[in-house]
Parts: structure tokens; C-alpha cells; sequence
């Protein structure tokens, strides 16, 4: 029977995978925790509050609940990072090595850890960026993710940990507000233009990012636990991707089907991350080893997002779908 661990449920991320995975296999048997209280969305089932720099508790919550799947989600992302890098990369590295070593001393418990395109850099190919290429990330996150990737393969070849993880895109949802990163601004114009107010986007214009709606970012992560165990070739991390577009193109996209949409440019330090990122990514090992596809182009996710956070905001702005 799977009993699952979220570490990190009640971000942007850990809202939604936790109600999939409660919608999946039963509210009780996924335990929410996050070091916040317990906030909507993770209420409707056991919640934790811990701390993952704490071996110890996150022991002792595994043991208590006979969790058999870690998803560890807790991390400080890029551009947060970039204030406070030592801070970043302890929390980053330590709560990593702490479920590692965890699943390493009982080889029954699986984990899903994320990495990042921001293991990528200013020397990566950016077109359809392959799996196998040279990597130089220039912040402290995707240092940090990097370093992670070759932990998660080091644990599984020495230890015989099963770890699995995927380089996420910039994912896009509506449930919650992300915090810290740099691709955020896909998701920050919708609040402000469904609130009639105009986004100043902090990127420029023609800025191009691979991205993912968040029901394939919780479809991918169930998906890639849920294969079986000979299928999963990489143990640092898949290239993942679904759809990549630049700041005008999502705008040209709202405003189709929202016509009081505004937008301004003013970018700012987010953009030389954002520089240094890939364009697109070619993710043909997920697709391959355990059969990835992705449901959402832009016009989908677009109108999902819309008429999704109207009623969320409760807002009385009329749209063309
Ligand atoms: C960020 O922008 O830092 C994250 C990421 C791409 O990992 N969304």
C-alpha cells in the first residue's frame, strides 16, 4: 500500500501534488507537511508541520505513519536564492542528503525529489536542449540542483536508492502564488490582469522559457513514481518539457480571450538568470523509458488559468471563453 510524505506541501508545487495524489490513492493515505501551518488545500488529510533540515523529525513523521514515498519539494528557487546563497544552498543540499540518507538506511522507501532547468547555463545548447550537455548554472538554485542530480545518482548506484526526479520547466498554476523564482511572471500576470490592473513584466519581451502547466507537472511526477522500477534508465534527472513561449506570446494569448488585458516591461536582475536558461528542451529519454505526453498547449492552459482564478478572485471581468 502507498503512503506518501509531501515535504514541501504547501507551495506552489506541493498544493496541487497533494491533492493528486489524495484524488489518487486516498486523503489519508498521503501525509501533507510543510514547516508553515497547515493551509487550505492541505487540510483535508493528515498534516505535519516539519522541518526538513531536521533528520530526526522527518524520521520520526516516517516511522509514525509507515510512509513508504518521499516527494521532497522544499527548496529556496532561483531568484530567491540569489539574496541569501548560503542560506539557499543549506537548505537545498541538507534536506536533500537528509531523505537520502533516510531512504538509504530502508531501501523500501522511494523518493521523488525535482530538479530544475536551471541546471542549465550560458554554454548549454538552448534549442532543444539535451539531456547530456554541458552545464553551468549561474545561481545558487541551480548549483544547488545540479550537485542534487549527482547526489540522487550517487545514492542509487552505491546504496541501491530508488530516487527519481525530473528537471522541471516553469510550471504554471493558479492555486497558489509560487515564491522566488524567475519564470513566476507567467504566473503573476494573471492575477494582475484579472484584477483589471496592468502586469509590469520583469522579463523582456521576447524572453523564450520551456514551461508546464501544472496538471502535466502533477501528472509527470505520479507518472515517472509509478513506472515500474527497470523502466527508469536516469537516476540524476529527465529533461522534461511541454511548451515553451516568451512573455508577448502568453499576453497575445490572455488577450485573445481576455481583451482588458495590459502589459508593461521593465526587467530586471531575473532577466540575466532567465538569459542564461534554455529556449526549449527535447525530453526524448522521459518520453522513451516511461511513456511522458503532455496535455496542455498554450491556448489551453490559458483558458483553464482564466476562467479558473475568475472564480477563484470572484471577479466579474468578462472573458471570450
Ligand atoms: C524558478 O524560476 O526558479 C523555478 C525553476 C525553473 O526551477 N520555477
Amino acid at each position: 500500500m502507498t503512503k506518501c510524505l509531501v515535504i514541501g506541501a504547501c507551495g506552489q508545487l506541493g498544493i496541487e501534488l497533494t491533492a493528486g495524489l489524495r484524488a489518487k490513492y486516498g486523503h489519508t493515505q498521503v501525509i501533507a507537511s510543510d514547516i508553515h501551518p497547515a493551509k487550505e488545500g492541505t487540510q483535508n488529510g493528515p498534516f505535519e508541520v516539519l522541518d526538513a533540515m531536521d533528520f530526526g523529525a522527518i524520521k520520526r513523521v516516517v516511522e509514525k505513519h509507515e510512509v513508504n514515498v518521499i516527494y521532497h519539494l522544499a527548496a529556496i528557487l532561483s531568484a530567491k536564492g540569489e539574496a541569501n546563497p548560503i542560506m539557499a544552498w543549506d537548505l537545498n543540499m541538507t534536506s536533500l542528503l537528509n531523505v537520502l540518507n533516510l531512504a538509504k538506511d530502508n531501501n523500501d522507501i522511494q523518493i521523488f525529489w525535482p530538479s530544475s532547468i536551471a541546471v542549465f547555463g550560458s554554454l548549454t545548447p538552448k534549442d532543444a536542449t539535451p539531456q547530456n550537455c554541458v552545464m553551468n548554472p549561474n545561481t545558487v538554485y541551480g548549483i544547488s540542483k545540479l550537485a542534487g542530480e549527482r547526489w540522487c545518482e550517487y545514492y542509487n548506484e552505491k546504496y541501491g536508492v530508488d530516487v527519481r526526479s525530473v528537471r522541471y520547466p516553469g510550471l504554471i498554476g493558479y492555486k497558489t502564488l509560487p515564491g522566488g523564482g524567475t519564470t513566476d511572471y507567467a504566473v503573476d500576470i494573471f492575477y494582475k490582469v484579472l484584477q483589471g490592473e496592468t502586469y509590469e513584466c520583469f522579463l523582456e519581451k521576447d524572453c523564450y522559457l520551456p514551461m508546464m502547466y501544472m496538471d502535466d507537472a502533477v501528472k509527470a511526477t505520479i507518472d515517472i513514481m509509478e513506472a515500474d522500477k527497470t523502466s527508469i534508465k536516469i537516476r540524476s534527472s529527465y529533461n522534461l518539457a511541454a511548451i515553451s513561449f516568451s512573455p508577448t506570446e502568453l499576453y497575445n494569448e490572455i488577450k485573445k480571450q481576455l481583451s482588458e488585458a495590459e502589459i508593461s516591461y521593465n526587467p530586471d536582475f531575473r532577466q540575466a538568470i532567465a538569459d542564461s536558461w534554455p529556449n526549449s528542451i527535447a525530453d526524448d529519454e522521459a518520453r522513451k523509458d516511461w511513456g511522458w505526453e503532455h496535455s496542455f498547449d498554450l491556448p489551453k492552459m490559458v483558458s483553464e488559468i482564466i476562467q479558473g482564478l475568475s472564480k477563484q478572485l470572484g471577479n466579474n471581468l468578462s472573458y471570450n471563453k
